[in-house]
């Protein structure tokens, strides 16, 4: 039979009228669909259409960012289908039953990564400006299919998506999420895994913080024993590990290849205890310190008097910068308590400076509004409303990560078996109730570039734990990112986020089955 799906369709309705109605099993209503985050508008035209066996994805695949988005829908769908579905190149004369790509400029494709899908009986069109909006409209696609699109194996599902429009973009440019590789080394497979999770829900930043007192995590070749030594341990006293500048690359082009940018951070001049530890000479009294596998934070400061620390950040940023081809490079500066605030105005100035000579811009934490910062600079809120206005007041943009809303290592509520509460408790309603451009008095939508989840990882340990902690609050968060703020309602968003846990389990996402939430497993 050459329309698989017309078989299944028939043989479903059948079934459904002869036993009992399945409303599920025909999805004719596109409004109903169960999509995080929530699309800016959606039209229901009341039928469906459905993938078969042989089908084809048209588009221009002359461009290669737009091909190879094809390609990526094409991998994702033959999977669980087995419909051997193709990529052919739209020379404009596509058949009945196709899935075609366009890049146009008349929707919302219009709007940076916005993309309309017109979803017929005979066609399902997917346009965009970009391959970047393209991409953001595959992963509408694939949450309109059967929870069973997630699988890697064959299965037997009515691959039907209901007809109508989605007209969609994101309210925030920056939609990310932090993870920290130094208390606990994460590799490449599992970051691999973290950048899925993003690209899965729109989001497009992966910030990695790949040092601090715990362990050096990204090899720099002019100071190797920074990852030799300095990479060799990590909390609880586990044997660590690093990134090798090819891993770092393979990790950016994997990202990129899913329109993620990737941050990197090296922290300063807190934060620095295995740096300290791998090279005496960084430290004012040319002792090297011993290495750290503990908690605590703020005892570590780079030695700010002398001139080899500067000439050390300018070689550590100089190869980063190299194979990072993102503008910004994190330079941290959170907690440094061991550091006098003079000596910090003073360091965080020359770090800047440093940073923007090897052609990137700055981002730093919040206390980091207290050097001379200008509009290039971005500043990430964690804890103090007092530096977001004083970024605001010097031109600086924003970057909404409150610790008490969005950090995903806080704990659930006090039965949580993993992570830390000094911020708060976070259920998922919590997480998810608040607004960016409401949250801090004096700062407004047009202060703010968006919004960014960070997990520490102090008391996490694999990957089983990183799932724990990040799901189900991440979807929040990428709604928080995504969707219009007039468009989000808790009670609402909960009920779309129950219907979600299928999907998860089949991703295979060890998720928080918080009791706020009604799961339909
Ligand atoms: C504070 S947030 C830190 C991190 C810790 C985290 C634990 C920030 C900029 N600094 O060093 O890992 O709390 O929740």
């Amino acid at each position: 039979m050459k329309n698989k799906s017309i078989f299944y369709f028939l043989v479903i309705s059948t079934f459904c009228f002869s036993l009992f109605s399945c409303e599920e099993a025909i999805p004719t209503d596109l409004t109903q669909s169960v999509l995080i985050p929530l699309p800016t508008s959606i039209t229901a035209t009341g039928s469906s259409f459905g993938l078969s066996e042989g089908m084809s994805i048209y588009a221009d695949t002359g461009k290669e960012a737009v091909g190879n988005v094809a390609n990526y829908l094409a991998d994702m769908l033959n999977g669980p289908t087995g419909f051997g579905i193709t990529v052919k190149n739209n020379a404009g004369n596509v058949p009945k039953g196709q899935i075609v790509f366009e890049i146009s400029t008349e929707n919302a494709g219009s709007k940076k990564e916005g993309y309309e899908l017109d979803i017929s009986k005979n066609q399902l069109k997917l346009s965009a400006t970009n391959a970047a909006g393209l991409f953001m409209g595959v992963q509408t696609i694939r949450q309109l299919l059967p929870p069973e699109i997630e699988s890697n194996s064959l299965q037997n599902s009515s691959w039907l998506i209901p007809t109508g429009v989605i007209s969609d973009y994101p309210r925030y440019n920056h939609r990310g999420s932090m993870l920290d590789i130094s208390r606990h080394f994460f590799g490449v497979d599992d970051i691999k895994r973290y950048i899925d999770f993003l690209a899965a829900f729109k989001m497009n930043v992966l910030h990695l913080h790949l040092t601090d007192d715990q362990g050096w995590r990204i090899e720099i070749k002019k100071w190797p024993n920074l990852t030799k030594h300095g990479g060799s341990t990590e909390v609880g006293g586990g044997q660590g590990g690093y990134l090798t500048q090819e891993d770092y690359s393979e990790l950016v082009q994997y990202a990129a290849d899913r329109h993620i940018l990737i941050i990197p951070e090296i922290d300063m001049p807190g934060h620095t205890n295995a740096a300290l530890a791998s090279y005496p000479e960084l430290n004012c009294d040319n002792k090297a310190t011993e290495l750290y596998t503990g908690i605590e934070v703020g005892f570590s400061s780079f030695c700010v008097d002398k001139e080899i620390t500067y000439q050390f950040i300018d070689d550590v940023v100089k190869e980063l910068a190299a194979i990072t081809p993102g503008p910004y490079i994190h330079i941290g500066g959170d907690e440094s308590h061991a550091t006098k605030k003079e000596d910090y105005l003073v360091f965080i100035n020359k770090a800047k400076n440093i940073v923007e000579q090897n052609g990137k811009r700055m981002m730093g934490w919040d206390e980091t509004a207290q050097a001379d910062l200008n509009e290039d600079a971005v500043v990430q809120l964690w804890a103090s409303p007092d530096f977001a206005k004083m970024a605001v007041e010097k031109g600086a943009k924003l970057l909404m990560s409150p610790a008490k809303k969005a950090y995903l290592d806080m704990q659930y509520d006090s039965t949580t078996h993993l992570g830390l509460h000094w911020a708060a408790y976070i259920e998922v309603d919590s997480g998810y109730t608040w607004d960016p451009a409401t949250y801090l008095p004096g700062i407004s939508e047009e202060n703010i570039i968006g919004v960014e989840a960070p997990l520490w990882t102090e008391t996490v340990t694999n990957m089983d734990e990183i799932e724990y902690l990040v799901f189900p609050r991440l979807m929040g968060y990428a709604e928080i990112g995504w969707t219009p703020a007039e468009k989000r309602n808790w009670d609402e968003y909960k009920v779309r986020l129950g219907k979600f846990a299928k999907r998860l389990e089949i991703m295979d996402i060890d998720y928080y089955d918080s009791k706020l939430v009604e799961w339909e497993k």
